[in-house]
């Protein structure tokens, strides 16, 4: 694949109660119509304090369904690598993979080998473009991520056109799950408040469980999966029945958020998909 002119802009921002979360802007122009509208890379990209992540599969090209084994090198501005990483929420790495229409998402821990070498064994489901978001914090360092797309060959699925929910209510698991924005608007802190029930009885559910050190995780990307931003809780120790997450849409668009959160030793994922104005 050849490309030109990538710019990648990575700014952290102070978003969350906890200070967490990270905005990645990737602006990009390629002569390649198929990924024009779908971020890319060339699987290595540097932030401004030069830190590198490599991203490989030992399968390359890989086809749908097929598992291979994908390592991420973190290299420092020398290409050295680094050693030493942060746990956040419990971990050294979190992973997002998602298809390009979002209609697939995998939330992944790769495993430490050491000098900074992160591996995971994963498939990709149908044929067409993924894109990975590896959301880590070398020691002492801000958070970081670095994102990467991949292409699978084999028949691709019927592209799901992202449209806005009219109904912020989903049930998963026998819980029905109620999302809240106040002030949708674009550039605004806002909350996301996330509202648990028991689905048959409509009783308010208290026992959610820490999920990752956190009542729950928010993942949220817009259409084009250009901005990525991880939230967490404003009320770390919470257990339902709400969830509160206090963010901000950088632009206006369509966004798909993501909230992961755990009861009965379960992970329940729940998307929603909202237009902010
Ligand atoms: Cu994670």
């Amino acid at each position: 694949m050849k490309k030109i002119g990538v710019i990648l802009l990575t700014a952290a921002l102070l978003l969350s109660a906890c200070g967490k979360a990270t905005t990645t802007e990737h602006s990009a122009h390629s002569e390649n119509k198929e990924q024009e509208h779908f971020g890319h890379d060339s699987g290595e990209s540097t932030d401004k304090e030069g830190i590198q992540a490599v991203f490989k599969l030992s399968t390359d090209p890989i086809q749908a369904n097929q598992e291979t084994e994908m390592t991420i090198q973190i290299l420092d501005k020398d290409g050295k690598s680094v050693d030493d990483f942060d746990l956040n929420h419990e971990k050294k790495m979190h992973l997002i993979l998602v298809s390009q229409d979002l209609s697939y998402y995998k939330h992944i821990h790769p495993t430490y080998q050491g000098k900074g070498l992160f591996t995971i064994r994963t498939a990709l489901p149908a044929g067409g473009n993924y894109k990975l978001f590896a959301d880590f914090k070398p020691s002492g360092q801000a958070q970081i991520v670095k994102s990467h797309v991949v292409k699978a060959g084999g028949e691709a699925a019927p592209a799901i056109a992202l449209q806005p929910d009219s109904k912020l209510t989903a049930a998963v698991n026998g819980i029905e799950i109620s999302l809240a924005a106040d002030h949708l608007m674009a550039g605004m802190d806002l909350n996301l408040t996330y509202t648990f029930k028991d689905a048959a009885t409509k009783a308010p559910i208290t026992n959610l469980q820490p999920y990752l050190g956190a009542v729950g995780h928010v993942v949220i990307l817009d259409e084009k999966a250009d901005l990525y931003l991880h939230v967490h809780p404003v009320d770390e120790k919470s257990s339902g029945p709400e969830a509160k997450f206090k963010t901000s849409f950088p632009k206006s668009g369509i966004y798909k958020i993501w909230g992961e959160f755990q009861r009965d030793g379960q992970v329940i994922t729940v998307p929603f998909v909202v237009k902010v104005p």
